[in-house]
């Protein structure tokens, strides 16, 4: 043990001991309602609540702390108001989330904690994106995130610690080693024999402990704190603990052996932290049964608050509206008439530029974009211009830098993430769909973070450097997605893209980068989301499209002289212009949807089905859709391009023309 009884004083020790027996107490009372059937869900962290307190009373009140599902400490360490966390475990509307999410789920800015995701990992790179915020404005902080020794075989706990190493982000990663990950002992978990061996594989100091020692764990965090705060850097604690209860109260402990029970509950933290007080005399029994009376009592009040509130009613509007950050786009003009040709990759450029010298707090990340420019050199030059901290080059790490954008968020600061190319963005497909996405609707936090994606193909690169992959991201809420087909769109709605506050997904086609060009502001400006855009007018039949799609479609136009046809382009497509469609569709009576998307799930099917249930007294035709064939992209050119709609897009129109 590194600390000593003298450094502290009696009021700090009764402090502790107060902070560490208010969650076992509320634990002993939550399994009772458990039994009642007034909880519906118990996650027990009883035995380990000298790690939670410890950590959490060893931080500043304003230094960010990560919890995970048995923190219950942290939680009353920090705090947070009994009533409140009691109906957030009942689902109610006084709870942190409007009843949207369960138990330690949520996050809470005033007090400093962003919870969970059931999916454990990325939360690790959350911390990391927290610190990089307090890093880039020296604020000599450190923020706490927690893992179980089983969610440390995620991938996300791997990138996590790589990217705090390689950036030297002020971060404590608590690994609380508890023996088992659900039934999962640690010999089927992993192969290596303590985490403190995997601080110096990362390059990252590593510190043991008995986490069953409230004082040993709040005196090492203090000390590790103190240190990172002068210079910063991450450390990994393994706290040694054990769970006491199953992994959840359904769950039972049968796969645990009695003995391990009955050698972990003579290190009761509680306990014997107890038993020291009254023998080092600072806490007689009187004291103690005071100091549980008062608790007993305010847990008591915090439930029959919590009891007394109503459950929430569905209101549809409100659930609907929540899932965004509500932000009404203003649409920016150009200060000026000046005008340049400028490619579609220039436009990107200037768009990204301008936003950083914009938005200060702006910070753009991804593989290879600072001294070598990006891959498509759409960066290049930007870290001459505004530096290696805000131009950052990341490691392989598509999840944790997806992470780093939400934990910045938190902070208040803006991030643009690239992908190399937009295949790559499934290792972090969960940090978008699950976290980012989610967070705003689950406890009022916006993830603002534009996610640039170069996408597409055409171009022979295969199947992992071609696909198109917007329907992914359609499909769920919480996000938006956008995908111009001109520069002057590329431009105007990147721009909109970082103002907006919520996570957009940005497509840019990779043939589109260097193959078009077009006059646009110099200045500038932005263009609406979620608006459509007329490219050309038409009676016989509309093609509702969007990238790629828009070229194929004013192509054919051309060539077909005897007919007229109406094109969308639709520009954003979550949310996407219903209005524009409808109007699209009353011209010409016909329409066809192309995408270059695969065609089963592709975003036409939504379209088609919209069309059908909504205009279809306007329809003269089925609404037909032409997309990929439903296989990966195909390398060889001559497999490509058959693969791609184009070729089939004429017949297709010629046929529906003549329906
Ligand atoms: C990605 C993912 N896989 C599986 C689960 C199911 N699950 C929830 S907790 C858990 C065990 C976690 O063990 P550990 O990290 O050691 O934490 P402990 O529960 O022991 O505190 C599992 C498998 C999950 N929530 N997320």
């Amino acid at each position: 043990m590194n600390y000593n009884i003298q450094d502290y004083t009696e009021d700090e020790l009764i402090s502790l001991y107060r902070a560490i027996l208010k969650p076992r107490m509320i634990e002993e009372r939550m399994l009772v309602l458990l039994r009642q059937g007034k909880v519906s869900k118990w996650f027990s962290g009883i035995g380990q609540e000298a790690i939670s307190v410890g950590s959490a009373l060893a931080l500043e009140k304003d230094e960010y702390i990560l919890p995970l599902h048995r923190n219950l400490g942290v939680f009353t360490s920090r705090e947070v108001p009994l009533d409140r966390l009691f109906a957030q475990f009942q689902g109610k509307t006084t709870g942190f989330t409007k009843g949207r999410d369960r138990s330690f789920h949520f996050g809470s800015n005033e007090h400093h904690i962003v919870g969970m995701i059931s999916h454990l990992g990325p939360q690790l790179a959350v911390a990391d994106g927290i610190a990089l915020a307090d890093l880039l404005e020296k604020k000599e902080k450190v923020t706490l995130v927690f893992s179980g020794d089983g969610g440390a075989s995620e991938g996300d706990f791997h990138e996590a610690l790589n990217v705090a190493a390689v950036w030297g982000l002020p971060v404590i990663f608590m690994i609380e080693n508890n023996g088992y990950g659900l039934s999962t002992p640690n010999n089927e978990q992993f192969k290596f024999r303590h985490f403190i061996d995997k601080g110096p594989a990362y390059g990252i100091d590593a510190l043991q402990i008995d986490g069953n020692n409230v004082l040993e764990v709040y005196d090492t965090v203090r000390q590790a704190a103190s240190s990172i705060r002068k210079n910063p850097r991450p450390m990994l604690i393994e706290a040694i603990t054990f769970r006491m209860r199953g992994h959840e109260e359904a769950s039972g402990t049968k796969y645990v052996p009695q003995e391990l029970f009955e050698k972990w509950a003579k290190k009761d933290p509680v306990e014997n932290f107890e038993k020291f007080l009254l023998e080092e005399l600072i806490l007689t029994q009187k004291v103690m049964d005071s100091i549980r009376g008062e608790i007993a009592a305010e847990i008591e009040a915090g439930l029959q608050a919590a009891f007394a509130t109503p459950m929430p009613e569905a209101n549809r509007q409100e659930e609907l509206a929540d899932v965004y950050k509500s932000f009404d786009q203003e649409v920016i003009k150009p200060a000026s008439e000046g005008k340049t040709e400028r490619r579609f990759v220039d436009a990107v450029s200037d768009a990204i530029r301008q936003s950083m010298e914009r938005y200060p707090e702006l910070v753009l990340m991804g593989q290879d974009v600072a001294e070598y420019g990006g891959v498509f050199k759409v960066t290049e030059g930007f870290v001459d211009k505004f530096g290696k901290e805000r131009i950052r080059n990341t490691p392989l790490c598509e999840s944790a830098i997806l992470g780093v954008g939400l934990g910045m968020s938190v902070r208040g600061k803006k991030s643009i993430v690239e992908m190399q190319f937009a295949d790559f963005v499934s290792t972090g497909f969960s940090q978008i769909v699950n976290n980012l996405a989610k967070s705003h609707y689950r406890w009022g936090q916006a993830a603002d973070v534009v996610v640039r994606m170069p996408t597409g193909a055409g171009a022979a690169a295969g199947p992992f450097h071609s696909q198109s992959n917007e329907a992914w991201f359609f499909h769920t809420p919480g996000l938006k997605v956008v995908y111009p087909s001109t520069p002057y769109d590329a431009k105007g709605l990147l721009n909109a893209a970082i103002e907006d506050p919520n996570p957009v997904m940005y497509f840019e086609h990779k043939l589109l980068y260097r193959s078009i060009s077009q006059e646009i502001p110099n200045d500038y400006y932005t263009v609406e989301i979620g608006k459509a855009r007329t490219v050309a007018e038409g009676t016989d039949l509309t093609i509702i499209t969007y990238g790629m799609g828009v070229h194929w479609a004013s192509q054919l136009q051309q060539e077909l002289t005897d007919a007229s046809l109406e094109i969308l382009d639709l520009r954003s497509l979550l949310p996407w212009d219903k209005e524009a469609v409808q109007q699209a569709v009353a011209k010409t009576g016909r329409v066809l949807v192309l995408h270059e998307d695969t065609l089963t799930g592709g975003i036409g099917g939504e379209i088609a089905a919209w069309i059908g249930e909504n205009c279809f007294e306007l329809l003269d035709a089925p609404v037909a859709r032409v997309a990929s064939l439903d296989t990966a992209v195909p390398f060889a050119p001559q497999l490509e391009q058959d693969f791609l709609p184009k070729q089939r897009l004429r017949q297709k129109v010629e046929a529906m023309l003549a329906y």
